[in-house]
Order: C-alpha cells, then sequence, then structure tokens
C-alpha cells in the first residue's frame, strides 16, 4: 500500500492579465496554493486552492495554515484509497473548502498514478472532451462585447457566462443586450449577478431580457433573503442556479427541496472530486441539472476540473467553465490546458496530468 508521509502547501503569486470584476469581488492576482501530497512510493500528487474570501472566508494564508495545522496532520500515514475514510478525518474541522478539496484532488493524482490510469478513467469515463463556456467579468458594453469576440476567435468558445448583479440593473442589461446584438443568437449566454442583486431586481432585469434568449440565471440576490429567492425562482421562466449559496452535499439537497433553485453549480476547487461526485449523484437523483462551474481556477486546477466534467455524463450536458485560466499571465505548468474548437479533453497520463514547472514554482511561490 501506498501511505502519505507529507502534504505541503506552497503559496504563489501569478498577475492577472487585466482585473477580473463580479459582484461580490475583483481579482487581480492569481494569490492561490499548490497542494503536494508526498508519499513512500515516490508518487507526488498536485493540486490547486484558489482562495475566495468573498465567497468562503478562506485567505492564502489561512489555507497554507490549515494544511499544515491540521489536515497534512491529519493524512499522514494514511492509505490514499481510502477516500471515505480521508473525507470523513478532513471533515472533523468545519469550513475550509478551497484547502479540503485540493488535498482531496491532490490524493486522487496519487491514486491515478499508483494505478497507471487517468482519474477521468477512474471517475466515470464519459466523455473524450467537454465543451468549454467562458465567464465575462464585469465592465462596459463594448469591453464585454469586445472581451468576448476575442475569446470566441481565439479558442471558438460560443457559451458565455456573464458577470451581472450591478445597481442599477439597468446596467446590466444594457451589457447583456449589447453581447447579443454583437455576437448573434447562435452563442449561449447565461448570467450570474454573485448574489449582487436586490428584491426584485433579477425579476425585473430577466423581465427586460425576455428577448435575449438567456439560459440560465446564477445566484440573483442575498440567499438570506428566503423568501425573495423562493419568489424569483417561482417567478423566473429561466432557471436559477445555485452557486455560493449551496457549497455542499446538505445545502444543495436543502436549497432545492425549499424550491430555492433550479440547477447547481458544481466546483471542484470546493468540493474536491470526492464531495463533488456525491453532489452529481444527488442532483440526477432529483433530476436536477448541474453546471461544471469555475472558482477563478489556475491552469492547474482547470486540469481537476476538467478531469471531473469529463467522467460524468450529468456535467457533460452544458459547457463546462474551464477558461478562466487564460485571464492569469503565466501558469506553473510545462503545457498549459488546450482550448481547441471551444472544447478542452481531460488528461490522458497517469493522475491529473500535472506536470509542474519547478522553476516557474520557485519563481512565483511567495514563501521563501
Ligand atoms: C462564480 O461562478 O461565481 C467568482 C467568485 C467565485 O468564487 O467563483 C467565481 C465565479
Ligand atoms: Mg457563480
Amino acid at each position: 500500500v501506498v501511505k502519505v508521509t507529507a502534504i505541503e502547501a506552497i503559496p504563489f503569486e501569478i498577475p492577472f492579465r487585466r482585473p477580473f470584476a463580479f459582484a461580490s469581488g475583483t481579482v487581480t492576482v492569481a494569490d492561490h496554493v499548490l497542494v503536494r501530497v508526498r508519499t513512500d512510493e515516490g508518487i507526488v500528487g498536485h493540486a490547486e486552492a484558489p482562495p475566495r474570501p468573498y465567497t468562503y472566508g478562506e485567505s492564502q494564508t489561512s489555507i497554507v495554515a490549515a494544511v499544515y495545522d491540521w489536515f497534512s496532520p491529519a493524512v499522514t500515514g494514511a492509505d490514499p484509497f481510502g477516500r471515505e475514510r480521508i473525507s470523513a478525518r478532513l471533515a472533523r474541522i468545519v469550513g475550509n473548502p478551497t484547502a479540503k478539496a485540493a488535498v482531496d484532488i491532490a490524493l486522487w493524482d496519487v491514486i491515478g498514478q499508483a494505478v497507471g490510469q487517468p482519474v477521468h478513467s477512474l471517475l466515470g469515463g464519459f466523455a473524450e472532451s467537454v465543451r468549454v463556456t467562458h465567464m465575462l467579468g464585469l465592465g462596459s458594453p463594448s469591453e464585454m462585447v469586445d472581451e468576448a469576440s476575442r475569446i470566441r476567435d481565439t479558442y471558438g468558445i460560443s457559451s458565455f457566462k456573464v458577470k451581472v448583479g450591478r445597481t442599477p440593473f439597468a446596467v446590466d442589461v444594457e451589457a447583456v443586450r449589447a453581447l447579443r446584438s454583437a455576437l448573434g443568437d447562435d452563442v449561449e449566454l447565461y448570467l450570474d449577478a454573485n448574489r449582487g442583486w436586490r428584491g426584485d431586481d433579477a425579476l425585473r432585469a430577466l423581465a427586460a431580457l425576455a428577448d435575449a434568449g438567456i439560459a440560465m440565471l446564477e445566484e440573483p440576490g442575498r440567499a438570506d433573503d428566503i423568501l425573495t429567492r423562493r419568489r424569483t425562482v417561482e417567478r423566473s421562466l429561466v432557471p436559477i442556479v445555485g452557486d455560493e449559496s449551496c457549497t455542499r452535499a446538505a445545502e444543495v439537497a436543502r436549497l432545492l427541496l425549499d424550491r430555492s433553485c433550479d440547477m447547481i453549480s458544481i466546483k471542484t476547487s470546493r468540493t474536491g472530486f470526492t464531495d463533488s461526485a456525491k453532489i452529481v449523484g444527488l442532483c440526477e437523483g432529483l433530476g436536477v441539472g448541474v453546471v461544471l462551474g469555475n472558482q477563478i481556477d489556475g491552469a492547474v486546477a482547470t486540469l481537476a476540473g476538467v478531469t471531473f466534467a469529463a467522467a460524468h455524463r450529468a456535467t457533460t450536458e452544458r459547457p463546462a467553465e474551464l477558461s478562466a485560466f487564460v485571464d492569469i499571465a503565466d501558469h506553473l505548468l510545462i503545457e498549459p490546458p488546450e482550448i481547441v474548437d471551444g472544447r478542452m479533453a481531460p488528461p490522458q497520463q497517469p493522475g491529473l496530468g500535472i506536470a509542474i514547472d519547478d522553476d516557474k514554482v520557485d519563481h512565483y511561490r511567495v514563501d521563501r
């Protein structure tokens, strides 16, 4: 049996090409954490944790501390194949979803390498590639149109998640209209308000966009405004997607049973592979659609995302959010993930195919 000997957490910083803005925050630098699981057989597993304080209350520093203080001691000596046992040990500490997810994913990388199989095959091996959708940050209508056109022309991407959630909502309506008229009817557009709108603004914005062909709306407003949220779900003709309001399987169940969303965003960067697979099963059982979401993942986390997306039928039914890394100026890999004709293929190498460029880690790490 392979045994975990240590888990390292390496904080690094890579600038964004341009700031990425959304209703609950703005990122200008990928201040993420590279998590590295070492084993007695010499196999090394990797994953990337992108802290999102405004969503989970984690920071780069807190993720590093959570790994060294809690999760490395909890997992050292464990057999990486004992995923349920390891999950139970991680779950003794509440919160810290991004740190836990990275530990889980790095352990799957070890498992794949130990059995000589790509993890997408171990998880389900459904598709050879997945369609990619791109997140468009907040900007003026012309900035958003220029960015979408550039992404479409460069990567062949024809689905966009448009950030909205500004006040007054007319600013967003104008941007979405501009995108629709510039990109034409063949492009898919859906919206993410990141909890920004208030009261019935979401319903009003959707009414103003009734002829704009909007596929879905994520996190319309404050999730804690329970009755408002239910009214939005009840009255909207567009499916409402739960993202940061339901980041664990139990919350997903609660919101769906409450009729507080119609679909679920699954992010491997917050529920790893082990718990993300449970959410896929829960949603399938309830006949609820899922979206493979993105936590503004860097290139390493993107390899995890595409692995999970390609492994399951449910996550291939819609385009997966796998292109956020193109806004980051560099990456820690020898080769970055590739998007061709709007699609991305999961790595075929054993494990997650994460080939780290050690010189880049030395260059971008901020702990020495
Ligand atoms: C999204 O879907 O909300 C923004 C913040 C975060 O945690 O993820 C992104 C995208
Ligand atoms: Mg979202």
